[in-house]
């Protein structure tokens, strides 16, 4: 470290020379992000807001009303008045509470000790560190032809070790919707919590549904839902880190609480200590600003540019994994290796991410990138269709 101070001029020179090492979303390149550009609203109230902790929310009072109104407009969406959870630090920790939740529930009613926790192999790996973490064993249930989860292999490997089943609305790889109902049946059925993955999802299936458009329900109306993630720091437009936990009620937060004698408030049950109220201010604004009107806009715009990237493929000779549900496309070309077609994308200096079940090129349809942008990545496939 510096003995002597530097001005702020100096350090600002030495942080522009690093930021200019960094991708910009606004290139258009970064093609497998969940994340995009923050809203300008957001990042202004994030500032406003950026010495502000939750973690000691009796100081904060404030800022706790904005993150339970958060917490009230998310719940709005899905289906459910008075949700109880926590704004968080992104889809990761916001698993790892409804898990956390969910073992504690079932190791204090049923004196559980050897857990198990069933997701579709399509899961994030969010949830294998939550099974590290909460000493679970990790069933990963093979997937239908249209990458879900297949709920009769679900209840084929139902044990009395359960203490939790995953489905997933938007999935990482492929952005598929799983089948949430018949999840909720097995469920109810076997008395085992039901967590939603909706980190991607969860800000565009409700504003897609409410539009129109034919896509399975996977909130809080559904009976054996008890917990849903829902990230504003991937399709919600609220800067990182901005996750959300809801709960169908207080009980599951109490689960997991902990006494904190010396803070405002006697108990604490995220797994963060001291956090950010940013990110709430920063969702609040944002939600506000744009309104349902305005996220259905953004998901639907996102989707229009999916369908203009799959058909362009489709006609060039490449081959989707599958036809898009929301604004993921995956896909290979049939002459190549995943792998070489990414090298050969990389070489046109796009910013390429693979899924990895099944091997494919995958590009997210976020904000950042623009029709000129897949104009552009369009005539680069071409040619290397040409070249093979
Ligand atoms: N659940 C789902 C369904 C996810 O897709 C993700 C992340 C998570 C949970 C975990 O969320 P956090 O990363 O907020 O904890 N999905 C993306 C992924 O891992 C995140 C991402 C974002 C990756 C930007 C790359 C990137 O440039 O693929």
């Amino acid at each position: 470290m510096n003995e002597k101070p530097l001005s702020h001029d100096e350090i600002f020179n030495q942080l522009d020379k690093f930021q200019a090492m960094d991708c910009k979303y606004s290139d258009g390149r970064i093609l497998g992000s969940m994340c995009t550009e923050a809203h300008p609203i957001a990042k202004e109230a994030f500032f406003k807001f950026i010495d502000s902790n939750l973690g000691d929310p009796g100081l904060f009072k404030g800022t706790k009303l904005i993150e339970d109104e958060v917490l009230g407009m998310i719940g709005s969406i899905l289906s459910i008045e008075n949700p109880a959870g926590h704004m968080v630090t992104g889809g990761t920790e916001a698993n790892i509470m409804a898990i956390r939740s969910a073992r504690n529930i079932a190791r204090d009613n049923n004196g559980l000790k050897d857990g198990e926790l069933i997701v579709p192999k399509s899961a994030h790996f969010s949830f294998k560190k939550a099974a590290d973490m909460l000493n679970l064993k990790l069933i990963r249930v093979d997937l239908d032809e249209n990458y879900r989860i297949n709920p009769k292999l679900v209840e084929e490997n139902i044990t009395d070790n359960t203490v939790a089943i995953v489905g997933i609305a938007g999935t990482t790889e492929l952005g598929m919707i799983d089948p949430i109902e018949g999840l909720s049946e097995i469920a109810v059925k076997n008395d085992i919590h039901l967590h939603v993955d909706a980190a991607f999802g969860g800000f565009s299936i409700p504003f897609l549904i409410e539009n129109g458009y034919d896509l399975p329900r996977f909130d809080f109306s559904i009976e054996g839902v008890r917990s849903i993630t829902v990230d504003p720091h991937k399709m919600g437009l609220s800067p990182i880190p901005s996750g959300g936990i809801l709960f169908r009620d207080q009980s599951y937060l109490d689960a997991m609480s902990v006494d904190s004698p010396y803070l405002t408030i006697k108990n604490q049950s995220t797994i963060v200590g001291t956090r950010l109220g940013a990110s709430s201010a920063a969702t609040y604004a944002v939600m506000k600003f744009l309104g349902k009107d305005g996220y259905a806009r953004n998901a639907e715009d996102a989707l229009e540019k999916t369908h203009f990237l799959a058909d362009n493929l489709k006609r060039l000779g490449y081959e989707l994994i599958v036809e898009p549900k929301l604004n993921i496309v995956a896909f290979n070309h049939p002459k190549l290796e995943t792998e070489e077609l990414s090298n050969l994308l990389e070489e046109r200096n796009w910013k390429i991410s693979c899924s990895s079940y099944p091997k494919a090129i995958r590009v997210i349809l976020m904000n950042h990138i623009k029709k000129e942008h897949l104009i552009e990545l369009i005539g680069d496939l071409e040619e290397i269709s040409k070249s093979i």
